[in-house]
């Protein structure tokens, strides 16, 4: 584990280079989920392809930016799935995006989800390394990641971060949305799912949710690069995870690499509510 750790530390801190001197043009090719993608995001997978191929413990590369599975040492146990830029639209705004990284042995299964790791960029380089807890680590002057802290969630939070064009949500997830805001939740929200929910781990608690829309019934965020390592992550913090009916994300299943599907994670109040709302309906 530590030898992928190494190689996605080395990809992160180049990325983060990249991302200094940006040309945001948009390019015409798109990906697997229809996404048009940005010239960063191309780039950005570019050097994680790189750097992880000369990492003789993986086995095979998934990532968001790629169709099909990029195949690599037979022998090796460990498969990367990644998102390499996660909020890349919000890249003109200079706002924080990450990448996102799942590390699954053997099979691409929740169940064999052994590490996430994600990374932030914004005015601090920071990543997140989970395996038993989520441990925060910062870049310092040396150019070396500095543990900083565990990240760990409580029972309740204040935040409440939703995505997906409102006029498109069920009437269910509108009222539930509301309820909270009736308690006081306050609503903060930028569109990168990594900043998001960087936020409420850091700030201690609350409820991040991408649902089912009209438009997406099976919502938008991809399960293997997106949902399952930040349903790790947050669990390992002490939180909660859903799909609005299950009691955690990691009991589901995909077959297809770039399966989406609706996704709630927070603290364990706020997702208790979630499944005992959506009981009442
Ligand atoms: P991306 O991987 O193409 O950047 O898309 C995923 C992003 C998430 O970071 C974010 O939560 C979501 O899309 C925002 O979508 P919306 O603008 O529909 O709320
Ligand atoms: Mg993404």
């Amino acid at each position: 584990m530590q030898e992928i750790i190494s190689h996605i530390q080395k990809a992160v801190l180049n990325i983060a280079n990249e991302l200094k001197f940006p040309d945001t043009g948009y390019q015409s090719t798109h990906n697997a989920t229809g996404d048009t993608q940005l010239k960063l995001d191309v780039k950005s997978d570019m050097i994680i392809t790189e750097i992880l191929s000369k990492c003789k413990n993986i086995k095979a590369l998934v990532s968001e930016e790629k169709p099909e599975a990029l195949e690599l040492n037979t022998e090796a146990k460990y498969i990367v799935a990644y998102d390499p830029l996660d909020g890349s639209s919000l890249l003109d705004v200079n706002f924080a995006v990450g990448s996102i990284f799942g590390i699954y042995e053997e099979k691409m299964s929740a169940k064999n989800l052994k590490m996430a790791i994600y990374s932030i960029y914004s005015a601090r380089l920071e990543l997140i390394i989970c395996t038993d807890i989520p441990k925060l680590y910062r870049l310092n002057h040396k150019n070396e990641f500095e543990y900083i802290k565990d990240l760990k969630l409580s029972q309740k939070g204040k935040i409440n971060a939703t995505g997906g064009t409102q006029k498109n949500w069920s009437k269910t997830h509108a009222s539930f949305i509301k309820s909270l805001f009736d308690e006081g939740y306050r609503l903060r929200y930028s569109g990168a799912m990594v900043s998001d929910i960087h936020q409420i781990l850091c700030k201690g608690g609350g409820l991040f949710s991408y649902p089912a829309t009209t438009d997406a019934p099976n919502g938008k965020l991809r399960a293997f690069f997106e949902v399952f390592p930040f349903a790790y992550i947050c669990e390992k913090a002490g939180g909660k995870t859903s799909n609005g009916i299950n009691k955690s994300l990691l009991e589901l299943e995909f077959s297809k690499p770039h399966s989406t599907t609706p996704c709630f994670f927070g603290s364990s109040y706020e997702i208790d509510k979630l499944l005992s709302f959506k009981a009442e309906q």
